[in-house]
């Protein structure tokens, strides 16, 4: 790095305001954690439209293709995994829906007020057409809105993988399609018996039984829907809380922090960000997690915080590890591992050896800078190199590893025109893989 390169682009880091950041960057992700409240009010929220980064399979698949013929429902799925699969942003597209006991009273509401067909003069003709009528509307009523979350909720494969991941973290394994499958289930339980009952209205032979007919078959409507309708409820708590997740664009390049918990990931953001970094808001995390944005000259990027990583296999790992390991695999990131080799972050140094050795390990594709955070606790003695890879590690962190402390600031300017570079190479990487997916 020459020296007319690292003070031009310092003067970049420091010429942006923050103000113009926040508005240049706000499409980026959610500016405030989302409340119930704020969908309530029917605000707008922010809608995502990127590429699909996960092409690894694409050129197995053109040697081995075949034509082939698809039928109709086929062919509906291809298009819509082609229009979906392009986006992150699904969630924000959900639709809004309605409790169970609000479709239903307004389903009852309107039904009630559909007459009998014109020109009938016979009493329990005209009687039983209304009543056949009657239960017709309350049927197509209460099916109308649960065909539309039907048709509206995609499909978890037609989602990109982070937002797959998402659902599994945020609702828990398979609870998503159960629940759309019931409320798919009592969709059409509505339309058997909702036919049954308006048939059997038809067929009255006096106003009096017309009129049993249709109260019979409006309660056993109810009765379905007081039994069933849990599904409905079930699927407004799911959207409400997939709608509050935080969007991320993978067309931008994103620097993420990742390290054991209290290690400075978090100073790290704020030093880093230009402007203030956002709080988002994962529902099945407890605190927030930082998401800031970086801006120099023309270039937008993110720069986000993971939960800490604790030295576990994955299957013992929570959510909130997980999160980090989803966006790690799905996102097209660049890595910034923080390391405390203070003996006060609350994890051991050679814990976080070994999870910094699997983590390097799994994604060494990444572009990937190590720092070694809180510098200004070091002893300079701890500061020099040995040949044993731990040893040498408990001393000075990774080869390479830059020396940084948030309270000296020492190593902060190194290390931004190092991001810097990192993230224009991330971009780089980015656009290259869009023009190859753009040529298959
Ligand atoms: N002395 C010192 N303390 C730091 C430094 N960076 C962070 N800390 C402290 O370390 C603790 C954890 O920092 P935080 O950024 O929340 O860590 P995270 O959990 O990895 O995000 C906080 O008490 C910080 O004030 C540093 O450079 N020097
Ligand atoms: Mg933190």
């Amino acid at each position: 790095m020459n020296t007319y390169k690292t003070f031009h682009f310092l003067q970049q880091w420091r010429l942006i305001p923050s103000s113009s950041t926040a508005s240049a960057t706000s499409t980026i992700c959610f500016t405030s954690p989302i409340t119930t409240s704020h969908f309530q009010k029917g605000k707008p929220s922010a809608v995502f439209f990127c590429r699909e980064m996960q092409s690894g399979t694409g050129q197995g698949i053109a040697k081995s293709f075949k034509p082939r013929s698809f039928n109709a429902q086929e062919l509906q799925d291809l298009e819509k995994s082609a229009m979906v699969l392009e986006k992150t942003g699904a969630f924000q597209k959900l639709p809004m829906v309605m409790p169970s006991i609000d479709i239903l009273s307004s389903a009852k509401r309107k039904a009630k007020r559909v007459p009998p067909s014109k020109g009938i003069s016979n009493i329990a003709k005209r009687s039983r057409n209304q009543g056949a009528k009657q239960l017709d509307a309350l049927m197509k009523e209460l099916m109308v809105p649960l065909k539309g979350y039907m048709e509206n909720f995609p499909k978890r494969r037609f989602l990109h993988p982070y937002e797959r991941s998402l659902i599994e973290l945020t609702l828990g394994e398979g609870i998503y399609e159960e629940v759309l499958a019931s409320v798919n289930s009592l969709r059409k339980k509505i339309s058997f018996t909702g036919k049954q009952h308006a048939s059997l209205c038809a067929q009255s032979l006096t106003k009096r039984e017309a009129e049993d007919r249709l109260s019979e078959g409006i309660s056993k409507l109810e009765q379905l829907f007081e039994l069933h309708g849990k599904a409905i409820d079930d699927l407004v708590r799911i959207a409400k809380a997939l709608r509050a997740m935080p969007v991320v664009n993978p067309a931008k390049p994103t620097l993420c922090l990742v390290g054991a918990p209290n290690v400075g990931k978090s100073s790290l953001v704020r030093v880093l960000s230009t402007g203030k970094p956002e709080i988002c808001n994962y529902p099945f995390t407890t605190r927030g997690i930082l998401m800031g944005h970086i801006s120099f000259g023309y270039g937008h990027f993110q720069v986000t915080d993971t939960p800490g990583l604790l030295t576990r296999k994955d299957e013992e790992r929570n959510n909130l590890e997980k999160l980090t390991l989803a966006v790690l695999s799905h996102l097209p990131t660049a890595v910034l591992f923080v390391h405390d080799l203070t003996g006060e972050c609350g994890t051991s140094v050679c814990n976080q050896f070994i999870t910094y050795k699997d983590i390097k390990e799994r994604f060494k594709d990444h572009l990937w800078i190590d720092v070694v955070s809180k510098c200004d606790l070091l002893e300079e003695a701890q500061i020099n190199n040995s040949k044993e890879e731990v040893e040498s590690y408990k001393r000075s962190g990774p080869n390479g590893a830059l020396l940084v402390s948030v309270k000296s600031e020492k190593g902060l300017n190194e290390l931004k025109v190092r991001v810097h570079d990192l993230l224009i190479s991330q971009m780089g990487r980015i656009k290259s893989e869009m023009v190859e997916e753009e040529a298959m």
